[in-house]
């Protein structure tokens, strides 16, 4: 077979003398790498060196945390590994927060961490930190080249084993180890089938849900990596159950279908929440069921007490962890999907002799949810109803209103953390999976631009947009270089409301007004900054104009073209994050028992 090192995309087969710089880009040519996100560094030129030869494409970004998240939106769009690399010390420190941003988003990123030479580490050299500690807590598995002749077989590891846990490894090599000659074979890469989970535990499985009298289905992000819609939606038909989206994997069941019922957890779907609230067996389809994402909404309680729950998830350490389940499967979401439709077809079913009456409630509901949303123009508590008044800016419910009816067909959205990218999941419908991408559990301000770059890059045919505001945008923006300088068109939503808005609304509902640190006072047009770095940037007051300006830009993608769409927004705020985990202050010491108006 092959063994010409000059034919791209083929690894070299068989065992054979070569540097391990050579060994390490060959591994990565046989696992399938055809881009790279980082910033350059002495400690890997060797490599680097050989990428453009290799059909490698290195992605020079910003600032390392965008290169990792880059990464991950890389890997979740293609369900393929997302590379990124960096210099040893200040860029691999640089990489920790988008690392863990990408273990709770279950991504299979590979973080390649170059490190100090192995003769002189210890001694407090330039650019040293001990990296493998750093990482240990947000990785799945963590590969130590410990031996310049293992540095293909350890790659490999990493990439395999980034796949099999679904999730972020690290493959740590000392610089002096790229150089030298070594003989080795370049491993293939190992994909390991996943099965639907235990007999015993299907076959429980199948018997509850056949007698539920309203079964409803939790679809969740494991049916997404597993490409198992299509037997999730065969399943929800087999049962005609109501299905809703777990917290932020709106993506995980088309919107369109008339099972779908809409999102739970912060700012979700109450359709959701109230059937869900009934049911009498929950099928969490490839879900961990998060405790962020089933915290009760607009004051409903609605995770059912009583009912029974069958939960389906690849990882066994996720079974029963935050909800008590009364069946558990270890399980590929999809095969386990599939599993139950051959156990539940041609099975009298007790949910289809109520079946008329369970969707004729389904259909109210979203009815009902719909209208309260198209009401919902504005909030209405006292704070928004004070700062929107007089205000010429836009109301934030009814842009986002507004972005949903203008989203053109295919889009992928990434969303941030903030008060306004939260109260978009009331608002972010998609068709097909692998298109949604939030920054999950870990939550971190900064996520959502970068992290569309990275899934534009995996594909670039599809409009990609990022919802941003404008506190996140502040660490995130200097991205725009790496879209104009590599040819990387997207589109940012910054939403311009003045304030770090999520933990504002923290100061107004628990603190009397004190604000500390929370406005954003004298901020430049953030339309004019993307326009002095080559992007376009357009600032939008009126409603009238914003789905014209989204679909202009979704356009403009199309002619290589970055904008940023800068929302002119009033300062009122949604429901706060985290109820659930403030309480009103209490004051022991005499000094500290100022009230606002005290202050002054
Ligand atoms: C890296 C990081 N720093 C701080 C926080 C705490 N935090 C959560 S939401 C938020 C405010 C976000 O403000 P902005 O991006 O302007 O969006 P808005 O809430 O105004 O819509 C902050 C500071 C965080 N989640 N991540
Ligand atoms: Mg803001």
């Amino acid at each position: 077979m092959n063994t010409m090192t000059d034919q791209k995309n083929l690894a070299v087969t068989g065992r054979q003398k070569m540097t391990p710089s050579e060994a390490f880009v060959e591994t990565l040519v046989a696992q399938g790498v055809k881009d790279v996100f980082g910033i350059v560094g002495s400690a890997y030129m060797d490599a680097l060196d050989l990428f453009p030869l290799a059909g490698i494409r290195f992605i020079s970004v910003a600032h390392e945390q965008g290169g990792g998240h880059m990464a991950d939106g890389y890997s979740r769009v293609s369900g393929r590994h997302g590379v990124c690399i960096a210099q040893n010390g200040p860029g691999i420190t640089n990489f920790v927060t988008s690392t863990a941003a990408a273990f709770w988003a279950h991504s299979p990123v590979v973080v390649i961490t170059p490190e100090t030479g192995s003769a002189t580490i210890g001694l407090g050299g330039f650019q040293e930190t001990e990296q493998l500690p750093i990482f240990s807590k947000v990785t799945k598995y963590q590969a130590h080249v410990n031996n310049r002749a293992r540095m293909a077989e350890l790659t490999a590891r990493a990439f395999d084993r980034a796949q099999l846990e679904l999730g972020p490894t690290q493959l740590n090599i000392p610089r002096d180890f790229f150089y030298g000659d070594i003989e080795c074979e370049i491993p293939r890469p190992m994909t390991i089938e996943r099965g639907a989970g235990g007999e015993r535990s299907l076959d429980e499985a199948a018997v509850l849900l056949a007698a539920a009298k309203s079964p409803v289905i939790v679809c969740g992000g494991g049916v997404v990596m597993a490409n198992g819609q299509p037997e999730a939606i065969r399943l929800a038909e087999l049962l005609q159950a109501p299905v809703a989206n777990s917290y932020l994997h709106n993506d995980s069941f088309p919107a369109k279908h008339p099972l779908w019922v809409g999102p739970l957890g912060y700012q979700g779907s109450k359709a959701a929440m109230k059937l869900l609230a009934a049911a009498d067996v929950v099928l969490a389809l490839g879900t961990r069921l998060g405790p962020f994402g089933t915290l009760p909404q607009y004051g409903i309680e609605y995770w059912p007490k009583d009912a029974k729950i069958i939960q389906v998830d690849a990882d066994a350490r996720m079974l029963g962890l935050v909800k008590p389940v009364s069946v558990g499967i270890c399980g590929d979401a999809k095969a386990a999907a599939q599993a139950l439709v051959t156990r539940l077809a041609g099975r009298a079913l007790a949910c289809i002799a109520n079946r008329e009456a369970r969707l004729a409630t389904v259909r109210a509901e979203k009815a009902e949810w719909e209208a309260e949303l198209d009401g919902w123009a504005q909030e209405k508590d006292k704070w928004s109803l004070e700062v929107a008044k007089g205000s010429t800016y836009m109301h934030p419910r009814q842009m986002l209103r507004e972005l949903e009816r203008a989203m053109p067909e295919g889009a992928m959205v990434s969303t941030d953390i903030g008060n306004i990218c939260s109260v978009s999941n009331s608002y972010l419908r998609f068709e097909r999976p692998r298109s949604m991408f939030a920054a999950m559990s870990f939550g971190n301000c900064g996520y959502a631009f970068p992290t569309i770059i990275g899934a534009k890059v995996a594909a670039p045919d599809r409009p990609a947009i990022a919802y941003v505001g404008d506190g996140a945008w502040g660490m995130s923006f200097g991205e725009i270089q790496t879209c104009v300088r590599e040819n990387i068109p997207v589109t940012a939503v910054v939403f311009n409301n003045g304030q770090w808005g999520a933990e504002k609304k923290n100061h107004v509902d628990f603190y009397e007004n004190r604000f500390v640190g929370v406005n954003l006072d004298k901020q430049p047009s953030w339309a004019a900054v993307a326009r002095a770095m080559g992007a376009e940037g357009i600032t939008i007051e009126k409603i009238a104009d914003v789905g014209p300006a989204l679909r202009a830009a979704a356009k403009a993608q199309g002619e290589g073209k970055t904008t940023v769409l800068e929302m002119m927004v009033t300062r009122e705020l949604g429901d706060p994050f985290r109820r659930d985990a403030l309480a009103l202050p209490t004051r022991h010491l005499a000094k500290y028992q100022a009230t606002a108006a005290k202050r002054g």
